[in-house]
């Protein structure tokens, strides 16, 4: 008996409907790929072994500062919002763990544990909020108006601090190993803090949390150039970024959030750069066309993805011992949740399988030839290489479905949660 909330014979019937293009499609691409010395069987195999954790908060609708429009049948709570995750993963077989926000997702974690459990899912990093009030939590009675790891009363980091212990003790009781801090702390206005105080601040509080670590766990601070401060920033870019797990020591990484940079910053070299510092710690993957716009993962530009990819791919032994997390951080404001987050996990393995076809000798050998047209091509023709038939191969190997979105619609499963699940105005729209 499974507690999938999918009914199987829905996947499938729809990959019943499929097969006879798929397999026309995987066999061309097969051959494709044979002609430059590739055996589409180990990009299967190596697109099968990479997975990507969903957020809690994002198979609710999101928001912007204008409005919410939430749609039918949101989960009303974590363990319904695990429901939903478990969708996801029951038809696209990439997404196993969930990344859970505190206070949002706080609740019995025996509880949480057997759940997940029933729905064959694990959780990843364990997220704290100290950039919004707690009013309903007597143990975070202060207000982070002006901060909270660099806030400059003392008892408001103090209880900053604490809050992320707390996160932490809940994260080992349901089998979490790490911890992602992302604060809003900043300024609005030239004046309004001391740039080196603040910073100094922000630094003691992260040490006192990187002091309360269990051994296996790590510590992923993440920066962020702008919002909700608009003058400064306190974690602003990865150079703080870098300074910050470099000073607190070896079990504190860097996370790169796709979003939060400024328009057109080359991101793919930061993360090449933290490789080489050792301190990349993992990915929020969204995709943005102006700022943190948490749209979904390679929906405005693709070849950035695929260029992060490439970094990672390049570094082969040195990212096997960064290990990196990959977690997905969006808003989804005008789609179905669900429906983003199954295309957004499939739009990562794309790029990393796209990135998997570079010819890394022959680009060297361009790269050292000082030929750049050549050197572009190698990356290009790899882009432009459709490996849908791949990722659709590693889904169906694993139970999924060759078009998990078209199985998805098929099954019905939002139309039966809209009954069950009566709207809730309000709710938190969870924006990191
Ligand atoms: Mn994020």
């Amino acid at each position: 008996m499974t507690d999938m909330p999918i009914d199987p014979s829905v996947i499938e019937s729809d990959n019943a409907e499929r097969s006879t293009g798929f397999e026309a499609d995987f066999a061309a691409l097969g051959e494709q790929l044979e002609r430059c010395g590739v055996a589409i069987d180990t990009i299967v195999k190596a697109v099968r072994d990479f997975t990507v954790a969903v957020p809690s908060w994002g198979v609710g609708t999101g928001g912007t500062r204008f409005a919410r429009f939430p749609g039918p049948g949101e989960p009303r709570g974590i363990m319904e919002k695990l429901d939903d995750c478990a969708v996801i993963h029951q038809l696209g077989r990439s997404t196993p763990s969930v990344s859970l926000h505190i206070p949002w997702d706080r609740t019995d974690p025996a509880a949480l544990k057997d759940k997940a459990q029933s729905l064959k899912l694990s959780f990843d990093a364990m997220n704290s909020n100290t950039f919004q009030d707690h009013p309903d939590d007597p143990k975070q009675p202060l207000s982070y108006k002006f901060g909270s790891l660099s806030h400059a009363d003392e008892a408001v980091r103090r209880q900053a601090v604490e809050h992320n212990l707390d996160v932490i003790e809940f994260g080992q009781a349901i089998g979490s190993t790490a911890i992602t801090v992302w604060i809003g702390d900043g300024s609005n206005f030239p004046g309004q803090v001391d740039l080196l105080r603040s910073f100094e601040r922000y630094l003691e509080s992260a040490k006192a949390i990187y002091g309360a670590l269990p051994e296996d766990w790590r510590i992923f601070t993440e920066h962020k150039m702008y919002e909700p401060a608009f003058y400064s920033t306190i974690v602003q870019d990865w150079g703080t970024n870098l300074l910050i797990a470099q000073e607190l020591g070896p079990k504190a990484y860097c996370l790169v959030d796709l979003g939060h940079h400024a328009p057109n910053v080359n991101i793919e070299q930061i993360v090449s750069r933290l490789i080489f510092a050792r301190k990349l710690g993992g990915f929020h993957f969204n995709d943005s066309k102006y700022g943190d716009d948490d749209l979904d993962t390679g929906s405005i530009d693709p070849f950035r993805l695929f260029l992060v990819f490439n970094e990672l791919i390049e570094a082969g032994e040195a990212l096997e011992r960064l290990d990196p997390a990959h977690m997905i951080d969006q808003s989804h404001n005008v789609t179905d949740p669900i429906e983003s987050l199954i295309r957004s996990a499939d739009e990562i393995r794309r790029a990393y399988a796209q990135a998997l076809l570079v010819d890394r000798v022959a680009l060297r050998e361009y790269q050292d030839a000082n030929d750049p047209m050549m050197a572009s091509e190698c990356l290009k023709q790899a882009f432009r290489t459709d490996v849908t038939s791949i990722l659709a191969k590693a889904r169906i190997m694993d139970g999924g479905a060759i078009d998990p979105i078209a199985a998805y619609r098929a099954s019905g499963y939002r139309k039966k949660v809209a009954i069950e699940r009566p709207e809730v105005k309000g709710g938190g729209g969870g924006i990191v």
